[in-house]
């Protein structure tokens, strides 16, 4: 006779991990999320299932992988949709189970009719999305669909087969609109700004190649809240793995482990309702935009400083480099001095405390969170994260000398070696021309130009702005003649 392998579904569990409390058999699919990876699992999957805590919420939902992770969605069938989230901070470890997902689905193990079917259910109200930023195959700079896209011109060509996130959506739709379904919103949960803004516009700009009638039925029918979503969550690691089974007291291939902060702020403009998240913390509001700027500048603005100027430092983790004091002030002074007065807040808003309470969260030495991890995409992250602010101090004439460095950092990271001349795996979808460019070039500061012209990252205004030009030039120069460590302490 052949056991059931032990999964967080059957075994015995330790004593201190939390267990669901409500009946999830009153659970209907009212959800689809597409991206199940590490940041779902502790955030927004999170919040539902304390909604689905505090009462009588029968707000499930379907999770579906497009790409990698067939193994993930197989092993969470195989453990009845459970999965742990175990938070890491200062006051301890807290280990929950996660009770809200009811179906878990992938295009290649259950085809693509399968997960387009699941979208066309008449129950699905919401459709989330954490596809990374280049899962949107917009331009970084304009926000617009990118039409050269590979995956946007194979499902342009056979848009019921589809492959992007985006061909997904519009088949959906389409599927919903031929049936008189009512339509779902679509939530954005990734790091892009305005992010509810730019799904719309690149849903509408496929639609439209497609049919006319249908762009025109979506931009009447569908939301897009924004939302500005919060929680660090590191891609977890064989380490990981190893202290979730530990704590556990059975291994749970899909769990996840994160600080114990959250947050996330949403655009209140649903069609066809939503769970209460408030319950659960959620602030619902009417323009999510002040807080969407302010997290991508203040937060991800200075993890992509540390992560690119800490790789180049030796440090391969943000709490290490956090530890070294001058990367702690020039963080410090990146957010109040050069993104925190770019930002226009509602009143009440204390951004020197936001400040402060961001060191103290990358400070936390239970995360061990990659530089590497948050170097990647550059190319998706800098317009929001350093660009836009730059061009508020360029028209002010204020300075801005720490997000040139940070932009210094990128370019050099680029480079693909470090500084004592080892390979970086370079991740980025405009990687093959960045780095064709820097060969050209070699560690030379005639690279920067070069550089400064990639349109979809920089856009044309930067590279014609001669004050902007040498500042990012003097920072490489002062790079490759100092070193990283020793260019952020000269700040
Ligand atoms: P992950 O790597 O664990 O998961 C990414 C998911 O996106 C995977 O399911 C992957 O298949 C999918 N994906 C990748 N490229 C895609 C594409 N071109 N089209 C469609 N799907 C694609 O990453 P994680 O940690 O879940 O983060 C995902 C996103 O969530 C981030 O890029 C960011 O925008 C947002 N986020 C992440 C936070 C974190 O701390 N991990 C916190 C706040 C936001
Ligand atoms: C990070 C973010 O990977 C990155 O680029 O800056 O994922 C960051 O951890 C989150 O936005 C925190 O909410």
């Amino acid at each position: 006779m052949v056991t059931p392998a032990s999964t967080v579904a059957n075994a015995e569990l330790n004593s201190q991990v939390i267990p669901v409390s409500y009946d999830r058999s009153h659970l209907k699919t009212r959800m689809v999320h597409l991206g199940f990876g590490a940041f779902h699992r502790a955030h927004q999957a999170l919040f539902t299932h304390l909604v689905a805590e505090r009462g009588d919420s029968d707000w499930g939902q379907c999770v579906v992988k497009l790409f990698s992770g067939m193994d993930e969605i197989e092993a969470l069938r195989r453990q009845d949709h459970l999965y742990s989230v175990v938070e890491k901070g200062a006051d301890g470890t807290h280990s929950r189970l996660i009770g809200v997902v009811t179906e878990a689905m992938h295009p290649r193990l259950d085809g693509i009719d399968a997960v387009l079917e699941k979208l066309a259910e008449p129950q699905v109200a919401i459709v989330s999305l954490t596809i990374t930023e280049k899962g949107y195959c917009a331009d970084p700079a304009s926000g617009r669909l990118d039409a050269g896209n590979a995956m946007i011109q194979q499902d342009l060509a056979s848009p019921a087969r589809p492959v992007s996130a985006i061909g997904y959506l519009v088949q959906a739709l389409k599927l919903r609109k031929e049936r008189g379904l009512a339509p779902f919103s679509i939530l954005s949960c990734d790091n892009v700004p305005e992010n509810g803004r730019v799904a719309r516009q690149v849903v509408l700009d496929f639609a439209r190649r497609l049919d006319e009638e249908l762009a025109a039925w979506i931009a009447e029918q569908v939301t897009f809240p924004s939302t500005m979503v919060d929680r660090i969550v590191p891609a977890a690691t064989a380490d990981t793995m190893a202290e979730i089974a530990d704590l556990l007291g059975v291994a749970d291939p899909c769990g996840i482990a994160c600080e114990p902060f959250r947050q996330w702020v949403i655009e209140d403009h649903f069609v066809a309702g939503r769970p209460q998240w408030e319950l659960a913390g959620a602030e619902l509001v009417a323009d999510v935009r002040p807080f969407e700027e302010m997290k991508l500048r203040m937060l991800n603005g200075s993890h992509s400083f540390l992560a690119y100027l800490g790789y180049l430092g030796g440090y391969r983790h943000i709490d290490e480099t956090m530890a070294d004091e001058h990367y702690r002030r020039a963080a410090l002074a990146l957010m109040t001095r050069e993104q925190a007065p770019t930002l226009d807040m509602p009143a009440g808003v204390d951004l020197n405390a936001y400040a402060e309470s961001l060191l103290a969260r990358f400070a936390n030495p239970e995360l061990k969170h990659k530089t590497w991890q948050i170097a990647m995409d550059g190319s998706q992250k800098l317009p929001q994260r350093f660009l836009q602010s730059v061009r508020c101090h360029l028209a002010a004439g204020t300075d801005f000398s720490h997000l040139a460095l940070g932009i210094a950092g990128w370019m050099r990271y680029v480079h693909g070696t470090d500084e004592q001349g080892q390979p970086i795996e370079v991740k980025d979808p405009l990687a093959g021309r960045l780095q064709a460019i820097c060969q050209r070039h070699g560690l030379n500061v005639s690279v920067v130009p070069e550089l400064l012209a990639v349109e979809p990252v920089f856009g044309t205004d930067l590279a014609a702005n001669p004050r902007f030009v040498a500042a990012v030039t003097a920072a490489y120069q002062q790079l490759l003649t100092l070193g990283a460590r020793a260019a952020v302490a000269a700040l």
